[in-house]
């Protein structure tokens, strides 16, 4: 039986609860009341899913006393408040997040028990909130808990989508999508509420008047108007009885139905316009990394900033007069561009509402926005036609010209005649009709923009924003991302987490440094005899779930090699692919070869039009199909790709990995945080110099890490002045031409030819611009080495030991400290 958490929770009671006593008897009872009382069940014959949701509100419940709480010392203390907008929070399941962080493991345990139950499978009955894409959505989500645990004053603030991430099915191993309606049975975590409700506009056109003074004021006018309803999500900080929010909108109509319409006996079209002002809300779009230009996008944007500067307003002006105070006050972090329209809507409620001067609003704007870039990829630069912007959100448009008209006069003083710099930094690109971008609005609007690791700050500031970093001396800073290692150990690993605590203490959990001690345990045979058989255990767990979710059995005593993350062509999935290919010919040639057993283990999403994406998975999961059915394989090479990738599965594969493939082109992954889940579970990496790796390589040490490939530099190089073609290479090498090979024969397509040319046209293509071909040989070679070093279970052990040893840096509790007194001018109280 799966054991959901470690004893190791520490056992000094509950966190002191304000006003429902937890012991497992009060927690029964409670049970039993929502049952009753809210779901209208009889307790005898409810079953696990009932349960679970009962189990749910009684979580809330204790939680929103000190939400409560929390809230009122926010007001008490007249505290600067962060407001950390994201258009995804990927969250997944709240419930054994919660018990773990009220401090009641025991008491929920054994609550449930006396209902016959057992936790784990309680936890399983609930749905995930997969209300974002992969990375960018996580981190938000791993930011909420340290925040929370941190005692920061925030809000995360977003869209509640009726229909998160699409589920993914493989069908004949090809991607499937399908709706993900993860509120169809309710979820007890998100508070519906009644009050605030904004309106928020859309289109109509912009007069002036003259306001009171004699000024003249702009007056946004004819408006589509959409109601934005809050909804709640409370997280619990680290057993510190403090609970903060999420908001999350959700767009209702205006009104019920249209009147004018119903009035002329129009129906239907009543019926219409209100569907379509609720469409906002209603589902995520799937491309990560990725620019749709869609209307409706822009709408879910404006939507979310609107109503969220409404509330930050109502908030700011119960304790103050003025908007002097605004930016000592406000704090708001922009996860990106996509909330980047908040910055002219600020400037719209300071210019037309309140009435303040430009020059002032100005100031205040710049000093309340800070922006975090998230990629390097220039297809994810968002750009917004005029025509679209100026349609949807006219007088936006017009203060973004005058942002801009100002900016580029500024411009223009430090750099006289220079029109080429002034067409560079413009918020308007001109060429190929006239766009508004996105990045540039929210580094002229901002006064700090930051990178996620140091990698990819330098990159952001010597290549995709050169220009701005010598024009704004100091605004460019790194913030090495981060994990939450109470989701991420002790939460997923609880029996390693068991076998830390009993050794280092419990300090670990909120120090992440503290996991440093384990180095002096690494030389025990004892302690290294454990930790193997943990792993074994995680290994057994996954083993049973690939079994489940794929009917392949896969051996827990191979080498379990790793990559889920999306499936993009700069993450190489395609590279370990060939890897495989290679392992696969070299068994068959070799029967007596001494190479180690191994799973090789994929999971991700590919977007739903990028088509060669899903012509990848089509690839892994055909390579699966041959490997796994040879005879002549005898069991040495399996290959297993998981069905629809998302928090709740990474829970289960993270603890049971041997190797984390991180294998992106340098210069590409701005950070990963997939990286740091593995290592931090006592995975060693097979990696690229390349966004976080750096820092994790730095901190492990080089001789626990597998290195292979070029650096950003190199990669830069190679693009402009190739040293070997990929036609070369593959002449050149025997292995490497039997691998393109069999892509084209058909070997792995049921000698369907054509199936996999497209991939091995790429492989050969002179401007391959993620050099797969490259780096091959420097992969397959690093490949040796890994299964060399993997006979050697007891050094593997030592090396897995001194990853988790060595991790401390990469906890969300040190990236927001940074964020919180680097950007956000909060300094953190230190508790323990
Ligand atoms: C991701 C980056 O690709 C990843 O490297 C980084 O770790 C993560 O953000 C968090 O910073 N970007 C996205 C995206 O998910 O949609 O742009």
């Amino acid at each position: 039986q799966n054991k959901v958490v470690s004893s190791a929770v520490r056992d000094d009671g509950p966190s002191s609860s304000l006003h429902f006593k937890t012991n497992a008897e009060t927690i029964r009872e409670n049970i039993i009341h929502h049952l009753m009382s809210f779901q209208g069940r009889d307790p005898e014959r409810s079953g696990a899913v009932d349960i679970s949701k009962a189990l749910s509100y009684t979580m809330r419940d204790l939680m929103v006393e000190k939400w409560i709480a929390t809230q009122k010392t926010f007001y008490a203390k007249k505290k600067k408040r962060v407001y950390y907008l994201s258009l995804e929070f990927l969250i997944g399941r709240s419930l054994l997040n919660s018990v773990i962080n009220l401090g009641i493991m025991d008491e929920v345990k054994k609550a449930v028990a006396d209902l016959g139950y057992d936790l784990s499978e309680i936890c399983d009955e609930e749905e995930d909130a997969g209300l974002g894409n992969g990375g960018l959505g996580r981190l938000a989500a791993c930011f909420m808990d340290s925040i929370a645990t941190l005692k920061i004053p925030a809000y995360g603030y977003g869209i509640r989508y009726e229909y998160g991430l699409f589920y993914q099915q493989l069908v004949d191993g090809n991607q499937v999508e399908t709706p993900d309606n993860w509120l169809r049975y309710g979820t007890a975590w998100a508070f519906d509420r009644r009050v605030p409700v904004f309106p928020v506009k859309f289109y109509g056109h912009v007069t002036t008047y003259q306001d009171d003074k004699g000024n003249y004021r702009a007056q946004w006018v004819n408006t589509k108007d959409v109601m934005a309803m809050p909804c709640d999500m409370l997280i619990p900080g680290y057993r510190n009885d403090h609970v903060i929010n999420m908001r999350l909108w959700t767009a209702r109509a205006s009104r019920e139905l249209d009147l004018s319409y119903f009035g002329q006996g129009n129906y239907i079209a009543a019926v219409e316009s209100k569907v379509s002002s609720e469409t906002i809300s209603k589902v995520l779009y799937p491309p990560d990394h990725n620019l749709a230009g869609q209307e409706l996008r822009l709408k879910q944007q404006y939507f979310f900033v609107a109503a969220t500067f409404q509330d930050i307003m109502r908030r700011y002006k119960k304790k103050n007069e003025t908007f002097d105070a605004f930016p000592d006050h406000v704090a708001v972090q922009l996860n990106d561009t996509h909330p980047a329209i908040a910055i002219p809507e600020l400037m719209r409620l300071l210019l037309d509402e309140e009435g303040i001067g430009w020059e002032k609003a100005w100031d205040i704007t710049v000093r309340t926005f800070a922006y975090t870039n998230h990629t390097l990829m220039p297809e994810a630069l968002e750009r917004w036609t005029v025509e679209l912007l100026g349609k949807v959100l006219p007088r936006h448009l017009q203060i973004i010209y005058e942002i801009n008209h100002r900016f580029l006069e500024t411009v223009a003083q430090k750099y006289p005649n220079d029109g080429n710099k002034l067409r560079k930094l413009s918020i308007i690109e001109e060429d190929g009709g006239k766009k508004v971008r996105m990045a540039h609005l929210a580094i002229v609007g901002s006064h700090s923009v930051n990178g996620v690791a140091a990698l990819h700050t330098k990159l952001l500031q010597t290549r995709l924003f050169h220009d701005f970093d010598k024009f704004y001396p100091g605004k460019f800073n790194s913030k090495t991302n981060g994990i939450t290692p109470r989701r991420w150990l002790l939460q997923a690993n609880p029996e390693l987490a068991d076998l830390i605590s009993k050794n280092l203490g419990f300090a670990w959990i909120t120090n992440l440094d503290e996991l440093r001690n384990l180095e002096a345990h690494a030389g025990k045979k004892t302690f290294r005899k454990r930790w193997s058989d943990i792993k074994r255990a995680n290994k057994v767990r996954l083993a049973d779930y690939i079994f489940k979710e794929t009917q392949v059995t896969v051996d827990p005593d191979s080498m379990f090699d790793v990559q889920v993350k999306r499936i993009h062509e700069y993450k190489r999935q395609l590279l370990n692919a060939l890897h495989l290919i290679y392992l696969y010919h070299h068994i068959l040639r070799n029967p007596g070869t001494n190479v180690p057993p191994r799973t090789a283990i994929f999971a991700g999403k590919a977007a739903p039009s990028y088509w060669r994406a899903k012509l990848i998975i089509k690839l892994i999961t055909s390579i699966a199909e041959v490997v796994n059915n040879d005879p002549r394989i005898a069991n040495r090479l399996k290959v297993v790709f998981l069905p629809n990738y998302n928090v709740s599965q990474a829970e289960i594969i993270m603890p049971a990995a041997d190797l984390s493939e991180q294998i992106s082109t340098a210069g590409t992954e701005a950070s990963g945080t997939g990286n740091m889940k593995f290592s931090l579970n006592g995975a060693l990496t097979i990696g690229t110099l390349d966004g976080a790796n750096i820092e994790i390589r730095e901190e492990v040490g080089e001789e626990n890490f597998f290195l292979f490939g070029m650096t950003a530099e190199e990669a830069e190089y190679e693009k402009l002045n190739p040293s070997r073609s990929p036609m070369q290479i593959c002449e050149q090498n025997r292995d490497v031409y039997n691998i393109i090979e069999s892509l084209r024969n058909g070997s792995f397509a049921r000698g369907d030819k054509a199936l996999f040319q497209p991939l091995a046209d790429s492989l050969l293509d002179q401007y391959d611009p993620y050099l797969l071909m490259l780096d091959l040989e420097s992969y397959l070679n690093c490949q040796n080495k890994v299964n060399e070093a993997f006979l050697d279970q007891d050094n593997w052990t030592k090396m897995a030991i001194l990853n988790v040893a060595r991790m401390g840096k990469f906890s969300t509790d040190r990236t927001i400290k940074e964020y919180s007194e680097e950007i956000w001018g909060i300094l953190v109280e230190e508790e323990q």
